[in-house]
């Protein structure tokens, strides 16, 4: 669970998230990134364990885990990365590899001797088996033996591996994960910086610096596919999938049965199917706020909270796992589709093909990756607080100086060496204090709430604003709480809070309490603020 703090910040943020709140986290939980074990050889487990969640039920399930220590870990940012010898997890490890690499996972069948033989599938891929014995979609490891598999990652972008044994029950009961392959060769652009994928220019930043937690790039450049066009700045991995606890209850119940048949010797009822839990990388809202490799989660270890600043192209890592399809939605912006299936959209020009999608309905067995914006655009108030007397850093906009001018796409992004924040030229000068709170007629933006009605003291985040001072700002007709309170120190998080989740709303809810299930929160912080994702 969260701590109790969080969770009412959060309650707070969802009630009113359907467009965006300024929210605050005091205790920050900033970690996401898309972690895993890095290859190309893979030593796992499919094995037994219990998974928890957040109406405080403890579900048994089966999931793939490190069998011995894995070669390494990604992103490097994070140093608490684990992936205990023999420890299921849910999803199983993020595997990642390079293109071109000689990929072996070798699979050992540590499941109940009840539940028989068991594999893993790499779809897409031209898989050699070697060991084990044959079973109807690929070689099957049987109680306490192995299986190996090899591939070549010839095809970049994200992947999915899952169980090829019974997999109305193996992959029910949470045997599947996600493989990753970096690109690397040589971008057919010499750079990522600046490359034209939207409107706004990104801002790409180098290895190594404070706040990079993108997966490793063997060339230096951050790009999720062999194309400039799929450049990005961060990286988040959703995996999406169910649980209906009957059918984990009959599992759990049969375990101990001793049974030497290749088929198992369960008997248990994969339909009709009722999910109780829709979970995003094996944890359900809120516990997928909490940190990856969080000491509550030993076998939930990875999370799903996204974090950007305005203007990052980040890169959203989709994979449908389980049964069910989900009709994902990505509030705030909509999602540029880069790839299906780690096959990039592109025409003839090479240039990003697939559509901007307001719901991705993740499908079993399907991947997308998309990359995601957020500016501000349109909003018609300045959310950067420009033109109150404060400047942004490298002056305001200034039409007479081709410096600070708005460029032809309508940003103001002609500074990118100073702070640039993407901010669309239409909205400047629009603060909230000259179209302020309940003066819509004046020009105002919406009629916000009193701040000091809707939010209790510590819980607001201070600042409507994402601008330089962001975090430090009191100003407009409505006081607004001043800076420099416990809530809106300089260092600590106040952006807006967009909720991502399912739009099936029967799936926003934690054994049918509401809110829980398949949703999270995507954060949107100013620059002053690092998203640090070090665990
Ligand atoms: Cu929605």
């Amino acid at each position: 669970m969260k701590t109790n703090q969080s969770l009412k910040s959060i309650l707070r943020a969802v009630n009113v998230a359907t467009v965006f709140v300024a929210a605050t986290f005091l205790s920050p939980s900033t970690q996401a990134a898309a972690p895993g074990i890095t290859g190309p050889s893979f030593d796992l487990v499919a094995v037994a364990g219990n998974i928890s969640q957040p109406d405080g039920a403890t579900i048994y399930s089966w999931g793939y885990g490190c069998n011995s220590a894995p070669g390494g870990f990604a992103p490097a940012a994070i140093t608490t990365a684990t992936c205990p010898s023999g420890q299921m997890q849910l999803p199983g490890p993020t595997l990642i590899v390079h293109k071109g690499d000689q990929v072996t996972v070798t699979l050992h069948n540590n499941l109940p001797g009840a539940a028989g033989n068991t594999s893993v599938l790499f779809p897409g891929f031209k898989v050699t088996a070697t060991g084990g014995s044959p079973g109807l979609l690929t070689q099957e490891a049987s109680n306490i033996n192995a299986v190996t598999y090899t591939f070549v990652a010839d095809s970049e972008g994200t992947h999915s591996y899952y169980s090829g044994t019974q997999g109305d029950l193996q992959v029910e009961m949470g045997l599947f994960g996600a493989l990753i392959v970096l690109p690397n060769s040589t971008i057919n652009s010499p750079a990522c910086a600046n490359t034209p994928v939207s409107a706004a220019q990104p801002i790409n930043r180098g290895s190594g610096v404070p706040g990079d937690f993108r997966l490793p790039a063997t060339n230096g450049v951050h790009a999720a596919y062999d194309q400039a066009s799929s450049c990005y700045d961060r990286e988040y991995l959703i995996q999406t999938s169910e649980i209906d606890p009957r059918i984990h209850e009959q599992a759990a119940a049969q375990a101990g049965i001793a049974c030497t048949l290749q088929t198992g010797c369960m008997t248990v009822e994969t339909e009709p199917y009722h999910a109780a839990y829709f979970l995003i990388n094996g944890r359900s809202f809120p516990d997928d706020l909490d940190p990856n490799y969080a000491p509550q989660y030993p076998n939930q270890p990875y999370n799903a909270n996204p974090h950007l600043h305005p203007g990052e192209v980040t890169l959203v890592r989709i994979v449908g796992q389980g049964r069910m399809q989900h009709p994902f939605h990505e509030h705030a912006n909509h999602l540029r589709i880069l790839a299906r299936d780690g096959q990039m959209l592109l025409n003839s020009a090479s240039h990003l093909s697939g559509p901007l999608l307001f719901t991705t309905t993740t499908s079993p067995g399907q991947t997308i990756d998309g990359l995601f914006e957020w500016t501000g655009k349109n909003l018609n108030w300045d959310v950067y607080g420009h033109g109150n007397g404060i400047a942004m850093s490298g002056g305001d906009v200034d039409i007479t100086d081709p410096a600070k001018q708005c460029d032809t796409n309508g940003y103001f992004t002609s500074n990118p060496a100073a702070n640039n924040f993407f901010e669309w030229c239409g909205d400047h000068k629009r603060p909230l204090e000259f179209k302020p709170f309940g003066s819509v007629g004046s020009g105002g933006p919406v009629t916000l709430p009193d701040p000091n009605i809707l939010v209790n003291g510590a819980w607001y985040g201070g600042s409507p604003y994402l601008g330089p001072d962001a975090t430090g700002r009191s100003v407009g007709p409505t006081p607004i709480p001043p800076f420099g309170t416990v809530a809106n120190s300089p260092s600590s998080e106040a952006g807006f809070a967009f909720m991502w989740h399912s739009h099936n709303e029967r799936e926003i809810t934690t054994n049918n309490i509401f809110p829980g299930g398949l949703m999270t929160m995507m954060l949107v912080d100013p620059w002053v603020f690092l998203i640090n994702e070090a665990n």
